[in-house]
């Protein structure tokens, strides 16, 4: 029936900005909300109910567990265009997400035009994973993205990754570059790339970069990336980030990074993005992310790196996290994940997409659902809401609907009986 469960909220709770009542009653729907938001997510509840004819009668009462419900969509690897962000914003509205992060440059390539620094998308824009065609937003592509997104209530997350992942932006301008290189680069190694932490032109450079950024973007965050930054020494990064957040600060912005910047201390209000089950630090610095006051935002790459293999057959994704198949993305908890981290702690759940491996939107669309669904019901159900069996039926109901708009999907045996 519905994907994700709603939470069912007693007469006398608060429904807050997202939150809605709908009853449906002999053919007619009525809906209560306090917001914009709300309103919304009861006629998406609504859609679904009427999928398959009349809805029955029914009587809901729904918030979201968490406020941020994401995902990510690594657009820098391979370059993927207007048309094609709106239909992954589509799938994201179907299930009630309200964030899509988009991790606009990495080495590969650089994806938005920036009016002051021109070479960016000339030639940073070139370049994509293994020579594949590349390709920028300009800025009224970009606008169209936020705009389209907005509709749906979701807020775009832009993502320019530092102070390594940055060999396009050195191509593109290679006195930021010093001695270190600055050849493009098609590969798919990640951590030789890095900004000068000591040097002045980095910083006009990511301020030219953060202030068109943050024209373009109506929702608070600015994500500064900050994750394997191994060419950077722990003192530079230091100094790095020391620098850099004020400057988000100055175009009215919050600071948004991935686990690591946790281990520098953070301006007030950044949000934390825990990702790497794999290494040793990641849980202690979610910790030490939430010592200092930073929220924590949950991508645990075991869970919910949709890049990430769902078994060994899989013919596109990663495997350095493991295989995720659907009911790892679904049974797990984000408020028992970490020990030390609770639910106060925590500002929501996203799944990254990341695109190595991931060239066309069929390609997108496999990896992306079912397991989309899960991660949506992980974000807005309440833990004592949720199980697998009832997600597990619920999921396969939707395959009709999929199958109809030749929507790419996974048939994974944990959901559906035959494949495809
Ligand atoms: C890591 C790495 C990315 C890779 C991704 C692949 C983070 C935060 N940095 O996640 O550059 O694309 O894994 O799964």
């Amino acid at each position: 029936m519905i994907v994700p469960a709603p939470a069912m909220l007693g007469p006398g709770e608060p429904l807050g900005p997202e939150g809605y009542r709908l009853e449906v009653r002999d053919g007619e729907a009525r809906i209560e909300a306090e917001g914009a938001a709300g309103r919304f997510y009861a006629a998406q509840t609504l859609r679904a109910l009427s999928a398959d004819g009349p809805p029955r009668d029914v009587a809901i009462a729904d918030r979201p567990r968490f406020a941020w419900r994401g995902a990510m969509l690594d657009v820098a690897r391979h370059f993927f265009g207007v048309a094609d962000v709106c239909r992954v914003i589509d799938h994201l509205a179907a299930y009630k997400l309200n964030v899509l992060h988009l991790h606009l440059s990495d080495d590969q390539g650089w994806r938005l035009a920036i009016g002051a620094r021109p070479r960016l998308a000339e030639i940073g824009g070139r370049t994509a994973v293994g020579g594949d065609p590349g390709g920028a937003y300009t800025q009224d592509d970009y606008r169209e993205i936020v705009a389209y997104a907005a509709d749906r209530c979701v807020t775009v997350v832009p993502e320019i990754d530092t102070p390594g992942h940055v060999q396009a932006a050195l191509a593109s301008y290679p006195e930021l570059a010093g001695d270190r290189g600055s050849d493009p680069y098609t590969g798919t190694e990640v951590g030789f790339s890095t900004l000068d932490a000591h040097d002045d032109a980095t910083y006009r450079f990511l301020d030219d970069v953060l202030r068109e950024l943050a024209a373009l973007t109506p929702g608070a965050y600015l994500h500064i990336g900050g994750d394997e930054a191994h060419s950077t020494s722990a003192e530079d990064y230091r100094t790095f980030m020391a620098r850099v957040q004020p400057l988000v600060a100055a175009h009215g912005k919050r600071v948004a990074g991935w686990e690591e910047i946790a281990s520098v201390p953070l301006l007030d209000g950044a949000v934390v993005q825990y990702w790497n089950t794999m290494g040793e630090r990641g849980p202690d610095l979610a910790r030490a992310a939430a010592a200092q006051g930073a929220r924590l935002l949950m991508s645990p790459a075991d869970r919910v790196y949709l890049d990430m293999k769902y078994d060994a057959d899989t013919p596109l994704g990663l495997d350095w996290a493991g295989h995720v198949e659907v009911r790892d993305s679904y049974d797990w908890d984000p408020a028992t994940l970490v020990d030390g981290v609770g639910e106060e702690a925590i500002a929501g759940v996203e799944a990254p997409l990341w695109t190595e491996t991931v060239r066309t939107m069929r390609d997108v669309e496999s990896l992306l659902l079912p397991r989309l669904c899960a991660v949506a019901e992980v974000a807005w159900s309440p833990q004592r809401g949720r199980d697998w069996e009832g997600f597990r039926a619920r999921l396969a109901a939707q395959a009709p609907r999929w199958d109809a708009a030749g929507i790419a999907y996974h048939r994974s045996p944990q959901v559906f009986a035959t494949p495809a």
